[in-house]
């Protein structure tokens, strides 16, 4: 309330400030400046060692998380804030002036009141908290408070959004003192799906993206790192798959980028989720393996038998698939597993008819198919759990095969609302993601130069995605809408979805932000207002564009979320 009548006081629009909204909010309208010398001291409770270690640094993770959040807080305070006239224009009158009698921030202290769990670098595994408080008073005094590591970095990321850069390059300053917050996650699963197969990105676009999503509070990188497109994985001990399935051999992912990606994510408590897509989404496999893979590349019906082409599975019945799957997970699962327990075993659009091309099956009869995908999945799952990991599936394997699987496997649901439902209904954690909200690229058209020139046929998807889905509507979409009440803690949260037919390093950055910063606000700070309502996007909309400004210093090029005179003082 305080923070509004400020707002509408100073002429409303201008420094909305945080992104995703705390639980709680209140400021007022006091100017501080602050600059390089001030200090951030560290309050810690006692650091637990991790009992991990990577090649290049022996300090503990908690300490590392710490010092990466205040090196990131001063480079963010001083090199990567934005001008604000550039945002809200014809507002520097309004702008606070540097005087010799101007107040500085004074103090910065982050106050950990408990000790990090000892899984604090793979965030699934402990249950880390990541709340916090933060409190700025008009004299300078800051504190943040808050049981983790992770926590802390969290209170510093809001810390940063409190400030401006002046538009004369005088300083930085807010105007917002007094400040006091309370914030907290609404769900602990907060994702972005980015798919490296159909596109390739490289590791500098992959670390951007991780620095975006810890902009916005996000917790989990789901990376879908193969499909029926490419295999841009190597695997040391098959080294054919990605010298013959890369697009290019400049297009391929190392063990060594693997692991540095996923330190990368964990210093900032993003945990990186690998996901190697099967039985489906496979073809990729076949450059190198010809003989693991069925119906591969039928032209040009390739739509009777895959939902994308190049069409081709992994053969159902057959022990040389189970032998290269045996020692694909060989090879990869004990590299990810010091930082995540998690594994995704895809299982989307399987396409039956293409084991009527199977030669270890020769069927579209589900009768007799779906207890080979039972077998084929519980190998898979028994590998996983003997490596000590929890398995994701696409919730096709649970809602269409109706396979058994483990009480702890995570379902990714991904075309309703009632899939989230049934999921849940059936005692499982489910992650939602609809597609009619959540996936920013839609592939439309994609399939259309592998047809004949003449044919008529188009994607039933496209429809949904014309041109693409806006902010608003990802903002709209509720993960619980549709879920009992009863049965509301099964839905961990979600992801948005980067699918990459038309999405590469060029457009990434456009194609996904400031879009999943909305997907990021409903899963921070819930779907709903204190009301029960949908949040507003009016009051969103200002806001988020200052956080589109603020990914766009940081080096994201986030697409405008409207134009400057929307936001400009007055209005
Ligand atoms: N690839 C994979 C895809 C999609 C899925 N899985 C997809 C389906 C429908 C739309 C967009 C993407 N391209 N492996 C579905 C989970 Cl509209």
């Amino acid at each position: 309330m305080i923070c509004i009548l400020v707002l509408l006081a100073l002429g409303a629009g201008f420094a909305q400030a945080v992104w995703p909204i705390p639980s709680t909010y209140e400021s007022g309208d006091g100017v501080l400046w602050i600059d390089q010398s001030i200090k951030i001291a560290y309050n810690g409770a006692s650091q637990v060692s991790s009992g991990y270690s990577s090649s290049s640094n022996n300090a503990t993770w908690s300490s590392r998380i710490i010092s990466n959040a205040i090196e990131r807080t001063y480079d963010t305070l001083f090199n990567k804030n934005f001008v604000p006239w550039k945002f809200h224009p014809r507002m520097s009158d309004f702008e606070p002036a540097l005087t010799s009698n101007s107040t500085y921030v004074k103090s910065i202290t982050l106050q950990q009141n408990a000790s990090d769990p000892a899984n604090i670098m793979k965030p699934t595994a402990g249950g880390v908290d990541e709340s916090y408080t933060l409190t700025l008073t008009t004299s300078g005094e800051v504190t943040i408070t808050g049981a983790s590591s992770i926590g802390l970095a969290h209170g510093l990321t809001t810390f940063t959004q409190l400030f401006f850069e002046c538009s004369s390059g005088g300083g930085v300053y807010t105007t917002l003192a007094p400040v006091s917050i309370t914030d907290g996650p609404k769900f602990e699963w907060r994702g972005l799906n980015i798919d490296t197969s159909r596109t390739f990105k490289p590791m500098s676009d992959m670390y951007a993206m991780v620095d975006a999503l810890a902009y916005n509070k996000m917790n989990r990188l789901h990376w879908h790192v193969t499909d029926a497109q490419a295999w841009p994985l190597e695997i040391p001990s098959m080294p054919e798959l990605a010298d013959k399935g890369a697009y290019a051999t400049f297009q391929k992912y190392s063990p060594a980028d693997v692991q540095a990606l996923q330190e990368y994510g964990a210093l900032l408590g993003i945990e990186v989720v690998m996901e190697i897509d099967q039985p489906g989404h496979t073809s990729s496999i076949a450059f190198a393996y010809p003989d693991l893979i069925a119906a591969f590349n039928v032209q040009p019906n390739w739509d009777s038998y895959a939902s994308e082409p190049p069409s081709g599975t992994l053969k159902l019945n057959s022990t040389a698939v189970y032998d290269f799957l045996e020692k694909l997970f060989d090879d990869l699962l004990p590299r990810l597993k010091p930082l995540t327990n998690y594994f995704h075993l895809g299982g989307d659009e399987v396409n039956v008819n293409a084991y009527t091309l199977d030669d270890t099956v020769g069927t579209n009869d589900t009768a007799i198919l779906q207890p080979l995908m039972q077998k084929f999945m519980n190998r898979n799952i028994a590998q996983l759990q003997a490596a000590g990991y929890t398995p994701l599936v696409w919730e096709e394997m649970l809602l269409v095969w109706n396979l058994t699987l483990p009480a702890d496997t995570i379902v990714q649901t991904w075309q309703s609302d009632q899939a989230v439902a049934d999921t849940v209904a059936k005692g499982h954690k489910a992650l939602a993601g609809n597609y009619n909200f959540w996936y920013l690229d839609c592939g439309q058209g994609q399939w259309l130069d592998f047809r004949p020139a003449d044919s008529a046929s188009y994607w039933p998807y496209a429809d949904y995605c014309s041109p693409r889905h806006n902010w608003r509507l990802m903002y709209s979409y509720d993960p619980l809408s549709g879920v009992p009440a009863n049965s509301t803690h099964l839905v961990l949260g979600g992801e948005a979805h980067i699918w990459s037919e038309q999405t590469d390093p060029v457009n990434l950055d456009q194609m996904v932000w400031p879009r999943t910063c909305a997907a990021a606000e409903v899963l921070w700070s819930g779907a709903k207002d204190a009301s029960g309502q949908n949040r507003s996007q009016i009051t969103a909309s200002p806001r988020l564009s200052e956080m589109r400004e603020r990914l766009v210093a940081r080096g994201i090029k986030a697409e405008p979320v409207q134009m400057p005179y929307c936001t400009q003082n007055g209005t």
